[in-house]
Formats: structure tokens, C-alpha cells, sequence
């Protein structure tokens, strides 16, 4: 029978605030130019979803399988050469199948199911993926409580999955919400990660529905402000587009402009240094005058080389912020 593993020491790390497919490549990067077991990614659960009786944590699995090599390179999630008899059994036995699960895929999904069924909580299952996977960086999952992001549309509120999935992102945005933040915590290690960081890094991510969501549980905000080590965060907006996902349509939702300018002014307050595209260098002295430090790099991560690349612009120029 499995036993709940022990979670390594988490203190003393690179701390990163991770979404799924911007924050997992990046991960990749900077697991290749780092120690091992010196990166920790704290990791979105508000987009994790309850479908067929089993608990989906896509952030989770994103990074999981990226760091572990076995994403679907296209998709940036779901595991590459994956099939979908199980998915279509279940359309014929009546069951939703507008998100997709493979067949491997779904094997993290029985096992998370079944862990949790036994006890165990979201560190202990993501520490066990992990180890499993041979995969270097520590996972801590944001939040052992209920999180779930909704969106608040003109015909009603839909869990995240189902405005971006079933619905493919086409319902205006009236609001976010984060349901059960109320009664929320972050989880200790979480805190202690934060804590005793030695850099901080905000990923590519959307600013709303990944890394506002871990932002937005008690304490972890107020935490980052506090921190006395270099804190940076990398523009998911470059030229004033997207590279994956809904942050547009949300920033236009929440009236901040859609650029990397935009995204600077909503972590102003938690970072010291802004990293943006080669494309955006012009934006440099408007995020200069927010009172941040801004390095000007290629941020589009198209192949390992390129991730390495930005990630050890990223270390260097926490270093210069020192
Ligand atoms: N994204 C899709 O666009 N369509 C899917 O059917 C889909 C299934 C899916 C299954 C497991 C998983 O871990 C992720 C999945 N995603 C899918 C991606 C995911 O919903 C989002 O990209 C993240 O929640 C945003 O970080």
C-alpha cells in the first residue's frame, strides 16, 4: 500500500507563481540552468475541476508532465500520443465530453482521485506525481481547500473550464470570482517557500485566473510584498497579444491596458523588475516610471534553447537586482 511521501525541505528556493503552459515551459528553462531541487513552483488550483467523479488539477498535471517530457507539444497539455477510447465510451454511456481526457491522461486523474479518497492532500499527491515522474522541481499546489475561478457572464457564472473549454472563451466577461477564497488558506509550505525564497519569479501567466488566484488566497500577497529578495515577473502580453489563453479579453475586463505595460501595473506593487518581449521595448521607460527595473529580452520560448535562454536572463537579472 502507498504511504503519503515526506515533502523535501522547501526552504531556500526559487520560487515561482505558476499557471500551466506559459509558467510549465518556462520551468523547463530554468529546471536546465539551476541545481537540481533548487525550484519550487507554487502552482494555480482554482482552474481544477471535478468531471466523471474524478479531480482534475490541470495546472498541476501542465507542469507535471512539461517538466517530466511527456506534454503534448502542440496542445501544451493532455500527454503527447495519448488515444481517446475511454472518452468516447463515456460520450456513448451519456457522460460530457467536451474536455478532453485521454486515456493516459486519465490515469492522473483515477490515481489523484483515488489518493485524495485515501486521505491524502494535494502536496503530498503532487510530491508523489513527481517523484514518480523523476521530475526535479518541488509542486506545491496553492491551497489545500476549494478554490474554484468563475466567470461571471451575461447568462450566467461558468466554472473556468466551462467559459474557456466547453465554451471557448466567446462569453463576454462581466467578472472573475474565486469561489470558496472566503474560507480559504494558502497551504504552510506554500507560506514557508515564500517565506525563506532566495529570488521570486511571476511566470508568464495570466494575471487574473492563475497567478491573482494564488495572490489572491489570505496572506500570500501581503507575503511577496514583504519579501526582501529580488521579485520578478515575465509579461504573458507581448505586442499587445497573448501568447496562449483569455488575459486579453480579462484585461480589457478589468480596464488595464493590454500590454506588457498593463501587466506591470497590476504586479507593481509585488515585484521589483519587469521582464518584456524585445518587441515591447519601447514600453521600458512608462514601466520604468511605475519605479521598476525592466530587462528587455526575447521571452517567446520556442524551443529548449530558448527557454534555457530566457531563463538565465531571468537569474541574471535578479542578480543585478540584488
Ligand atoms: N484545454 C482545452 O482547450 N480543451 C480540453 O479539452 C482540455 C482538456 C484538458 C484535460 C486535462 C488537463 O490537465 C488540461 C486540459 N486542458 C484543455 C487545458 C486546461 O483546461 C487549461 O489550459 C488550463 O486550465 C489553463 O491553465
Amino acid at each position: 500500500m502507498l504511504t503519503p511521501p515526506l515533502i523535501p525541505d522547501i526552504t531556500h528556493k526559487t520560487v515561482v507563481f505558476s499557471g500551466g503552459v506559459g509558467a510549465a515551459r518556462f520551468l523547463e528553462g530554468l529546471i536546465q540552468v539551476v541545481p537540481d531541487d533548487t525550484v519550487c513552483a507554487l502552482v494555480n488550483t482554482g482552474d481544477d475541476i471535478e468531471m466523471h467523479g474524478l479531480h482534475i488539477s490541470p495546472d498541476i498535471d501542465i507542469v507535471l508532465c512539461t517538466l517530466a517530457g511527456l506534454i503534448h507539444p502542440t496542445q501544451g497539455w493532455g500527454v503527447v500520443d495519448d488515444t481517446d477510447h475511454c472518452m468516447h465510451m463515456l460520450g456513448k454511456l451519456g457522460a460530457p465530453t467536451w474536455f478532453m481526457l485521454g486515456d493516459k491522461d486519465m490515469a492522473f486523474h483515477i490515481q489523484r482521485s483515488a489518493l485524495l479518497g485515501a486521505g491524502w492532500h494535494a502536496t503530498h499527491i503532487a510530491e508523489h506525481f513527481r517523484r514518480s515522474l523523476g521530475v526535479t522541481a518541488i509542486l506545491l499546489p496553492m491551497t489545500h481547500d476549494h478554490v474554484h475561478t468563475h466567470i461571471v457572464t451575461p447568462t450566467g457564472t461558468l466554472h473556468f473550464q466551462e467559459y474557456l473549454v466547453r465554451d471557448r472563451a466567446r462569453a463576454e466577461i462581466r467578472g472573475i470570482e474565486y469561489h470558496g477564497m472566503a474560507t480559504a488558506q494558502p497551504t504552510a509550505y506554500v507560506m514557508d517557500a515564500l517565506r525563506t525564497a532566495t529570488g521570486i519569479i511571476i511566470a508568464p501567466s495570466n494575471p487574473f485566473v492563475s497567478v491573482g488566484t494564488i495572490l489572491a488566497l489570505p496572506g500570500v500577497r501581503h507575503q511577496l510584498m514583504q519579501a526582501t529578495v529580488p521579485r520578478i515577473a515575465i509579461s504573458p502580453i507581448v505586442g499587445g497579444a497573448a501568447i496562449k489563453g483569455p488575459a486579453v479579453a480579462m484585461l480589457h475586463h478589468a480596464g488595464v491596458e493590454v500590454s506588457a505595460y498593463g501587466i506591470a501595473s497590476i504586479y507593481r506593487e509585488c515585484i521589483d523588475g519587469m521582464v518584456i518581449d524585445d518587441v515591447d521595448a519601447a514600453l521600458a521607460p512608462r514601466i520604468a516610471a511605475l519605479g521598476l527595473k525592466v530587462c528587455v529580452t526575447d521571452t517567446i520560448m520556442r524551443d529548449s534553447a530558448t527557454k534555457q535562454q530566457l531563463a538565465t536572463t531571468c537569474l541574471k537579472f535578479m542578480a543585478e537586482l540584488q
